[in-house]
């Protein structure tokens, strides 16, 4: 860092302890600097409040700031022509997302209608994407990795977002104080115009199961209304024409009545239909499927016995309301799917036009925001997921951290001290190591048909992990087990996971939609591994549908090679405090996420090397002037800053503080740490006087 005053830099602090990084923390938190450096890495403390520190993203500033990252990502981009990204974490709660957009506010420069687009993609995704759990009240509910491409003057040209799994299960349940997707009650509460198209629609949440499984209808600090509003101006500026948006409503409608339908009866006798006929009446128009065929799809399946003959079996009320629970999160996956892809369609025809007929050479920044790590009182297939997509980012950041200081050590020719560190590489081989891992073995017992059973997936890993691998442990519950995080223990309970990871819906119902459906656009959300009509015969089997930790699987690693073609940024987010109240830092819950965060290992790295680094220049501006101008000579000229910084920690009086504990390298002068650049500061001071001022004209030439 090539920055006069970072005494927010800890890795400078001199004393290492966890009690004095905390309260250096502290205290910035409290006199409003939520902000703070640990090398190049941004650390981010939630404050639960506005602090008005954020109106002028491009004015120049010298101090830790999510605007000064987000210059230096833009920047280096322009210096070295590499693409860059910033890669933001910290649990639920911690301040990811808003400070995505931060970056975003910063970085988003070009034609205002490219910026404008690519901002307006915030609010459609954070409606569809996101929902109020008890950690957050408008919490990501799906990864997000916003790549921006910038011509090789770093004007903003184009972009595109990958979504990474939508927790689909909210759609028809979640936990008590939590909600469904702010868009269900967005629409309820906000539509006003769109009312009529769709038959009856009352506007009261409590109409609607779905809506109320968390019995929350309405959240602190949100304006379901208002926001229905922003959300659909933001699709008018993405260029999504209003029979598109039309079309999305219609199935968001869709979904609410769907999730009213109730099956009764007992499941020996056969389900009898209770609200079936009037919700699906209501449902069915608006997919443009008949409400019989629906009913009838939804309360039976279909066998082929023996030689080409079907029978027809009616299913249990409980099976029926699975059926029904598949086909409403089918239907909002696929619809945020869509969504996510008409936005990249937009932002990518911006990008073509923007594009010279001759292939130019073009960088990207790629902004990484994914769903923080998260424990609650019972933890499913969803967490697992979740946490392990920030076990993975973990790992990158370790690597990253630890390479870059070796790197920079080798090119700056720095004689290396023993640099070592504890990851968390074993972690992540339990989830997605080889042979096998815990995703592969839910594989392999999904695939056992209907003898595939929750219990004994978990007997499956209690034999492959238990003492083999340190983090994991059985828990004495019959589907529990525990999974030691780099974020802590987690136990899960597998109830649920078989059925989540094959996240099937039945052929019946996808053909019904695929093949009937007189919309094209409800068609459309069940074209792909859609089966042929019934009576075409297997031709060909089609592809196994992949499990969804596969899918997913397959997608994080495609994320990690994507990180992997870009410089990283590192941001940190803290939540201050649990209970989300402005302004108030709780002491060991912050501690905690330092801890984990790794940044107690990024400092321990750089401090067992050099903590502090100046370039020539700098360095030679700045203690020039604690030895005499004669030692200097004829090294004022620019291409010997090298030589200056050389003479000037010869110089016997330097020596004494920096022996051993300083080294020129290629670049960049390397101290020890602060004690040391301290011990020159007060050289600096006492020659300070009249000699300040000639010194620094004689080395302006260095600036
Ligand atoms: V999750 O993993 O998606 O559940 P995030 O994304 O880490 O989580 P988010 O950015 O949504 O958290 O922040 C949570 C809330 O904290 C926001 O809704 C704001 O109310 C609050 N917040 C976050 N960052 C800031 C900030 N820099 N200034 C003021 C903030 N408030
Ligand atoms: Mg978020």
């Amino acid at each position: 860092m090539d920055d006069d005053d970072d005494d927010d830099d800890l890795a400078e602090l001199e004393s290492l302890s966890e009690e004095s990084v905390l309260e250096h923390v502290r205290s910035r938190f409290y006199a409003d600097n939520i902000y703070t450096l640990v090398g190049s890495i941004l650390v981010a403390v939630n404050p639960f409040k506005s602090l008005g520190i954020y109106d002028n993203p491009h004015k120049p500033r010298r101090e830790a700031h999510v605007y000064r990252t987000a210059m230096e990502c833009y920047d280096a981009m322009l210096e070295t022509k590499r693409s860059q990204s910033v890669l933001i974490s910290g649990e639920s709660g911690a301040g990811k997302t808003e400070t995505c957009k931060h970056i975003l506010a910063y970085v988003a420069r070009g034609d205002a209608s490219v910026e404008d687009q690519i901002i307006k993609s915030n609010p459609v995704l954070e409606a569809y994407g996101n929902a109020k759990t008890l950690r957050n009240n408008n919490s990501s509910r799906f990864g997000k990795w916003m790549r921006l491409d910038f011509s090789g003057r770093g004007v903003l040209g184009g972009g595109s977002v990958t979504n990474y799994l939508l927790e689909k299960s909210r759609v028809v349940a979640c936990a008590s104080g939590e909600r469904n997707y702010h868009a269900l009650y967005q629409l309820v509460v906000g539509a006003r115009k769109e009312r009529a198209a769709l038959g009856p629609l009352p506007a009261t949440p409590e109409s609607f199961g779905c809506l109320m499984s968390g019995r929350c209808v309405t959240v602190e600090g949100l304006d379901d209304a208002r926001d229905w509003t922003e959300q659909r101006r933001a699709l008018d500026v993405l260029g999504v024409s209003v029979p598109e948006q039309s079309d999305a409503i219609a199935v968001l409608a869709a979904i609410l009545w769907l999730m009213n339908c109730e099956f009764y009866g007992d499941d020996e006798g056969g389900g009898r239909a209770a609200n079936v006929a009037t919700t699906l009446a209501i449902a069915g128009p608006l997919v443009g499927v008949e409400a019989d065929r629906l009913e009838t799809a939804l309360t039976t399946r279909t066998e082929q016995m023996g030689k080409g003959s079907m029978v027809t079996l009616p299913l249990s009320p409980s099976q029926a309301a699975a059926a029904r629970n598949a086909l409403a999160k089918h239907l909002y996956a696929r619809l945020f799917d869509w969504l996510v892809a008409r936005i990249n369609r937009s932002l990518d025809s911006k990008t073509a036009a923007a594009r010279p007929s001759t292939t130019t050479t073009t960088t990207h920044i790629g902004i990484l925001d994914i769903f923080g790590f998260e424990v609650f009182a019972t933890n499913s297939f969803e967490q697992l997921c979740i946490n392990y997509a920030n076990e993975k980012l973990q790992l990158v950041f370790n690597n990253v951290v630890f390479a870059q200081e070796v790197q920079t050590y080798e090119a700056e020719g720095v004689p290396s001290t023993a640099l070592r560190f504890d990851d968390n590489a074993a972690c992540v081989a339990l989830l997605d190591g080889k042979p096998v891992n815990a995703f592969s073995l839910l594989d392999d017992e999904c695939a056992g048909g209907a003898a595939a059973r929750d219990d004994k997936y978990r007997s499956k890993c209690v034999r492959a992990f238990q003492g083999k691998n340190a983090h994991f442990s059985s828990s004495t519950h019959l589907y529990g087990f525990t999974v030691g995080h780099f974020a802590g223990h987690v136990e899960y309970d597998a109830r649920g996971f078989v059925e989540k990871n094959r996240d099937a819906l039945s052929t019946t119902l996808s053909t019904l939609f695929a093949v009937h459906s007189t919309l094209s656009f409800a068609a459309s959300l069940f074209d792909d591994g859609a089966p042929p009509s019934p009576g075409v015969g297997k031709k060909k089997a089609a592809p196994a549908k992949k499990t969804l930790s596969a899918a997913f699987r397959a997608q994080l690693s495609g994320l990690v090679k994507a990180l992997e073609a870009t410089d990283p940024h590192f941001i940190r987010c803290i939540k201050s405090n649990a209970a989300k109240r402005p302004g108030c830092f709780e002491d060991t819950l912050c501690l905690e996420q330092l801890r984990y965060s790794g940044l107690f290992e990024a400092i321990r790295i750089r401090r067992a090397g050099y903590a502090t680094r100046m370039s020539h220049t700098l360095f030679a501006r700045r203690y020039a002037i604690v030895v005499s101008t004669a030692a200097l000579g004829d090294r004022r000229r620019k291409r010997d800053a090298k030589r200056a910084c050389e003479t000037i920690l010869a110089d016997p009086r330097v020596a004494v503080a920096c022996k051993d504990r300083s080294y020129v390298g290629t670049t960049q002068v390397f101290l020890k740490d602060a004690a040391v650049r301290r011990s020159l500061d007060a050289l600096r001071e006492e020659q300070a006087g009249e000699r300040l001022k000639f010194a620094q004209a004689a080395w302006r030439g260095y600036t």
